[in-house]
């Protein structure tokens, strides 16, 4: 493992630099101060998203298939940094490296994609009831996209949003999370390394704030961004959406998931138990996408959770820059208290709680790392109805299948959701209208880990936004239906006769 100054060198930055700020960038391993960093003005937020405006003002002229070069250019980029990158970001969100590397090819992975979208930024065209004319629709850049984003997924989020929106003819400007300043400075550094070999990309095209409260609310409120792509708690996007929509900024929320996965009796267990662990303890139960319940059939229920007992007390918590730990520390205190509330909550509610205590602290005094813990619940109590940003897993048990579904659907959130069967009546039903109400729905795969070439987003409580794969980019374009009269009359529609 390199020392962090090596990899921000490696990165573009300079660590001397990341110095005598009054933003203070910790590792959650330790607790140790990684910087201090410079945070932005409102002044210079305004700043920023005018340069941005004046960017997006020339790109929305550059051919798309030409903007597609400077995203091949930043996946090329990322390739040849995916391991520092990935390191950072371990250090930075307290990832396993796998997981801060399977970040990266996340990016990898849209950047491509967004070069193929480069040349199928596709419109319709409509018959029309008047000879002579045609209709067709034109997909434009919006113009400026905001991107706030959280410490969890501190650079794919980003990646997900600006290659879209870049691809799309757009300028970007970021607000990353404050837990995570220097990995939103290494993927600005990266995409000027990127915009350089493109050649004539026009400065300001991606900007990032660095800073709290104030600078987001410029984002939020700044009538120059179109777009407000955010992606936190629901709590955040409550805010963040109506005051957007006061002033009629379009948004993109990706906000809190409660994913429930089913269990059926024809479920292969030992598919399932995989398939749960890792998205229960897995970023330590720190995604949006993270399982947070099981809905399991009493008939099966007994074994399953004796083999998730057992894969919990083997998984080995600690240094997530160690390649034998699978589980890393909280991002906080703050996670911690949060964590230890629910599962006092939990208890209170009726629950039996395995696990969820405070481990390494001697080693560690200053990182909060947990065992993670298994509740089984007596039903879908209050807590359960709430996303903590923590490794507990709520157990319910049910008999029938109508049951497993209200229980699925029951909640507030609908991110991810699936079901572990080979039960073909289930599997179907599990996805069609009356099934899983949830933006994602799987079968024999958990919630958690989905690829970028679906859409990716939630329902109810989890915003509606669509981003990543499939046509999420027409949310970064708007939409100008044409008709064009080629012929020597002027029929109107609807037949209507004006004086004629
Ligand atoms: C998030 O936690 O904000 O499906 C995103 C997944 C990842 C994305 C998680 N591809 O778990």
């Amino acid at each position: 493992m390199d020392t962090p100054q090596d990899i921000l060198r490696a990165l573009g930055l300079n660590p001397d630099a990341l110095s005598g700020g009054t933003l203070v960038a910790r590792s959650p391993i330790d607790g140790a101060e990684l910087a201090r960093v410079h945070e932005h003005t409102v002044a210079q937020a305004h700043a920023a998203i005018t340069r941005a405006r004046q960017a997006s003002l020339a790109w929305r002229d550059v051919p798309a298939p030409r903007r597609g070069e400077l995203l091949r250019l930043l996946g090329d980029t990322l390739r040849q940094h995916k391991r520092e990158l990935g390191q950072l970001v371990s250090l930075e969100a307290g990832k396993i490296l796998a997981e801060g590397e399977g970040e990266v090819q996340e990016m990898i992975d849209i950047c491509d994609f967004a070069v193929g979208l480069s040349r199928q930024l596709y419109g319709l065209t409509i018959a029309s009831e008047r000879p002579g004319h045609r209709m067709m629709e034109t997909w434009h850049p919006l113009g400026v996209v905001g991107v706030i984003s959280a410490f969890n997924f501190p650079v794919a989020v980003w990646s997900w949003n600006a290659a879209l929106a870049l691809v799309c003819g757009n300028a970007v400007v970021w607000k990353p999370s404050e837990k995570t300043p220097l990995t939103a400075l290494a993927c600005q550094a990266l995409f000027a390394q990127a915009a350089q070999r493109f050649g004539d990309a026009p400065a300001g095209l991606s900007e990032v704030l660095i800073g709290g409260r104030e600078v987001g609310e410029a984002l939020v409120d700044s009538h120059a961004v179109a777009l407000v792509s955010a992606t936190g708690s629901t709590r955040m996007g409550r805010q963040v959406g109506p005051r957007v929509a006061q002033r009629f900024g379009r948004v993109l929320l990706e906000l809190g998931g409660n994913n429930a996965i089913i269990v059926g009796p024809t479920a292969d267990l030992d598919m399932a138990a995989r398939g749960i662990v890792f998205g229960a303890i897995g970023t330590a139960g720190q995604r949006c996408t993270t399982t947070r319940r099981l809905i399991v059939h009493e008939s099966v229920a007994n074994d399953l959770l004796q083999r998730l007992h057992k894969a919990y007390a083997s998984a080995p918590i600690g240094n997530p820059l160690d390649g034998k730990n699978l589980v890393g520390p909280l991002i906080d205190q703050a996670s911690f208290d949060a964590m230890q509330a629910s599962l006092k909550a939990a208890a209170e509610q009726g629950g039996k709680v395995t696990g969820g205590e405070r481990v390494l602290a001697d080693q560690y005094p200053d990182a909060w790392y947990v065992r993670p813990a298994i509740a089984e619940m007596p039903g879908q109590t209050d807590v359960v109805c709430h996303e903590t940003f923590a490794p507990i897993l709520y157990v319910m048990r049910y008999t029938d299948f109508n049951q497993a579904l209200a229980l699925q659907n029951g909640v507030p959130q609908g991110l991810s959701s699936a079901i572990f069967t080979n039960d073909l009546r289930e599997a179907e039903t599990f996805l069609s209208a009356s099934g899983s109400d949830c933006g994602i729905a799987n079968v024999n795969i958990g919630t958690s880990g989905a690829e970028i070439g679906g859409a990716f987003g939630g329902e109810k409580e989890t915003g509606g936004g669509r981003e990543s794969g499939s046509d999420a980019w027409r949310n970064y374009m708007r939409r100008a239906t044409n008709t064009i009269n080629y012929s020597r009359n002027l029929p109107l529609a609807q037949g209507i006769k004006f004086g004629e």
